[in-house]
């Protein structure tokens, strides 16, 4: 395994977990979910995503960027909620906030994330936090070259991961998600966020 990868399994327990839900359900009545399409082909990815924070990841047929408003609404993103930057702090206490929460909706089982490496931000020296919400998923994580060997890994409601040094630009993908595994979400489905310093400070 890459320097810098820290996996926390139940980092969070039900409460945080559902205090954090509980912000995040207001973030997403601000910025509703919407389905990014790949650049060029326009295809539809199969996760859903939305945006807290100045910057916002987004695809669409011109590309992937970061971008201060929602493609949709035309809005600009609502602010992190006051959860996860503490989050953010425990976790990582790096010198700088996050400017960035990129929120992934495994809607179903069809949903998943092919292997891939972050790589559009200013700078890799900031920490990525991934915090996994509702049912389990099957990630998986490789090197710094798409081929070569990969390990998988399951990530669970509460569970954090925490990529830095070399990690932090280690491809890494979901090739599943297992419908019915946790009870947090009513509505089912795997809700993972990700918290970055997408700008320089
Ligand atoms: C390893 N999300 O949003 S989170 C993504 O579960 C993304 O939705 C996946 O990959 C998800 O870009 C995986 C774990 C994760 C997040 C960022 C990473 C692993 C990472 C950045 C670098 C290396
Ligand atoms: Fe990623």
């Amino acid at each position: 395994m890459l320097e810098g990868f820290r996996y926390l399994p139940a980092a969070l327990d039900r409460p945080g977990q559902e205090a954090l839900l509980a912000e995040l359900r207001q973030v997403i009545a601000a910025a509703p979910f919407y389905w990014p399409v790949m650049p060029r082909s326009g295809r539809p990815f199969s996760v859903l995503m939305t945006n807290a924070g100045a910057w916002g990841w987004l695809s669409d047929k011109a590309g992937y960027r970061y971008s201060e408003r929602h493609p949709e609404t035309g809005q600009p993103w609502p602010a992190i909620p006051p959860g996860l930057l503490d989050l953010w702090d425990r976790l990582t206490g790096f010198p700088a906030p996050p400017d960035c929460c990129l929120c992934n909706y495994y809607a179903d089982a069809k949903a998943r994330m092919g292997l891939h490496q972050d790589r559009d931000e200013d700078s890799f020296a900031p920490p990525v936090l991934s915090l996994s919400l509702g049912d389990r998923a099957v990630f998986r994580i490789g090197g710094l070259t798409r081929r070569g060997p990969t390990r998988s890994l399951k990530l669970d409601s509460g569970d954090v991961v925490l990529l830095s040094g070399d990690a932090r630009l280690a491809f890494h993908g979901i090739d599943r998600v297992l419908a019915g595994s946790s009870r947090l979400l009513p509505e089912g489905g795997r809700l993972n966020v990700t918290l970055r310093r997408v700008r320089d400070f």
